[in-house]
């Protein structure tokens, strides 16, 4: 692959408006995407295996649990400086991103929100330094864009719980040492669960033959009859919303990280742009190259200020649900829509493995699909406006 030239567009002149933190926080994992991810990352997404060894960096940067309170070993960041996290590190590869977003947003945040005192005690410092990786357990076989169709349940046994079920899609699973599980109890009602990899009846097995996210280990989570004390049942939240409340926060961050992606095809086919000659002049000298680049960065500067906005509201505690799938959805098919055009620049060079391009385009078809799919975004901003659900 070759050298890590990037430079971050920044055509509206968004760093006036960070803090001197934001830019510390950016800056330092910019710099780790640089030394760390870019030279391995190509290799490991070629062989679709999850570059273990970067974990320990990942949690030096504060991306696992960058707005959880430093008490329970969280960086205790804003949610600008999260953002800017998950952008950084989707510029390096949406699958390292994924594993930071689902450590952080799905395993950690509902934890801290919907735990007790002790579970916060016992699982967030681990979780925050890499000692222990988590995954998320929503989407089954037959219940994607519909969880609240799951059929995972658990049964009172008196002295613990006795879980069955299966879930799919499921990010960190083949590796991790916790899962966060919606299930039904007995009436029907979804409660969050804390499985532990050691508990017997648990299985991880992985999927496989992705063309996607090849760098994130993707599995199932498999339990029969699994003993789960009753500790393990995350208190104080239950029903479809609680998993709602945690997807919005990934949803956010996974807003912030496609402008990542983005960003480093648009810097990528700038440059190629400039150094490739055709017909004796450089092609990025053509108006039908100079159109892609140039609305390429008019859509980036777009979904910066949209994301900036949107972390301002959501450190007030003003961001809406709707408000998050809006930017969710527009940034992703932003990023998704620049990958493909940045590809065509690069001619033939754009489906190697030399340039990030193809593997970045790669990526975002899991990103645009995972965390509610962009027909299901669509579909909140359509209830929102009009007040009329379309699910029922
Ligand atoms: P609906 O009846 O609308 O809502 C049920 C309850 O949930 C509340 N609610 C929310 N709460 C918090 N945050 C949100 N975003 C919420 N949206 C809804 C709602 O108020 C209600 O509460 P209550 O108290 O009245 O019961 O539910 P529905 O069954 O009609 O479904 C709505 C729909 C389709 C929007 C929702 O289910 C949905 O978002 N589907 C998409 C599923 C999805 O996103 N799955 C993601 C799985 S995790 C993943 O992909 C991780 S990828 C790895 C990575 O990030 O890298
Ligand atoms: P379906 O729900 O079957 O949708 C198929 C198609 O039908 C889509 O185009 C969809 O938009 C459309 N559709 C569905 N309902 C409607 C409707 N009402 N109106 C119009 N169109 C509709 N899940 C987890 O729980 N944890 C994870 O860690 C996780 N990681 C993932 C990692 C990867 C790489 C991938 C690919 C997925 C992951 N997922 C995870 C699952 C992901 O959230 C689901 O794939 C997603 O929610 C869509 O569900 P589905 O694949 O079952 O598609």
């Amino acid at each position: 692959m070759k050298p890590d030239l990037f430079e971050a567009p920044d055509y509206y002149n968004l760093d006036d408006l960070f803090t001197e933190e934001h830019k510390l926080v950016r800056d330092a994992a910019r710099e780790w995407v640089k030394r760390d991810i870019s030279p391995i990352i190509e290799d490991y997404a070629q062989r679709a295996e999850f570059p273990k060894q970067i974990i320990n960096g990942l949690a030096e940067i504060g991306a696992f649990g960058p707005y959880i309170p430093e008490e329970y070993g969280g960086a205790g960041l804003d949610q600008i400086s999260y953002g800017l996290i998950m952008q950084e590190i989707e510029r390096g590869d949406s699958g390292v991103r994924s594993t930071a977003s689902v450590q952080s947003s799905l395993v950690m945040y509902p934890i801290w929100k919907y735990g007790t005192e002790e579970q916060r005690q016992k699982y967030l410092p681990k979780l925050a330094s890499g000692e222990w990786m988590g995954s998320f357990g929503l989407t089954e076989p037959d219940h994607g864009s519909n969880p609240g169709g799951m059929t995972t349940n658990y049964k009172d046994m008196g002295d613990h719980y006795l879980l069955n079920g299966a879930k799919l899609w499921i990010s960190n699973s083949p590796f991790c040492d916790v899962a966060v599980v919606w299930a039904k109890n007995e009436e029907g009602r979804i409660h969050g669960l804390i499985v532990e990899r050691s508990m017997e009846g648990f299985s991880t097995p992985e999927t496989h033959n992705k063309w996607s996210l090849r760098a994130s280990a993707t599995g199932e989570l498999i339990f029969q009859d699994v003993k789960v004390p009753k500790e393990n049942l995350l208190p104080n939240k239950s029903g479809l919303g609680a998993p709602l409340g945690c997807l919005d926060s990934a949803r956010f961050g996974i807003a912030w990280g496609a402008i990542g992606a983005a960003m480093d095809c648009y810097d990528t086919a700038l440059r190629y742009s400039k150094e490739r000659i055709q017909f004796g002049k450089p092609i990025g000298a053509f108006q039908l190259q100079q159109k892609k680049l140039a609305e390429m960065i008019t859509e980036i500067t777009k979904a910066q200020l949209l994301a900036f906005r949107l972390g301002q509201l959501k450190n007030e505690n003003r961001a809406t649900s709707a408000q998050i799938s809006m930017a969710k959805r527009n940034n992703v098919e932003m990023a998704i829509k620049i990958a493909r055009e940045a590809r065509q620049i690069l001619g033939g060079m754009g489906i190697t493995g030399e340039y990030s391009i193809m593997r970045h385009m790669m990526n975002l078809e899991s990103v645009i699909t995972y965390e509610g799919t962009h027909d299901i975004h669509l579909l909140i901003t359509g209830l929102d406006i009009t007040g009329l659900n379309a699910f029922k």
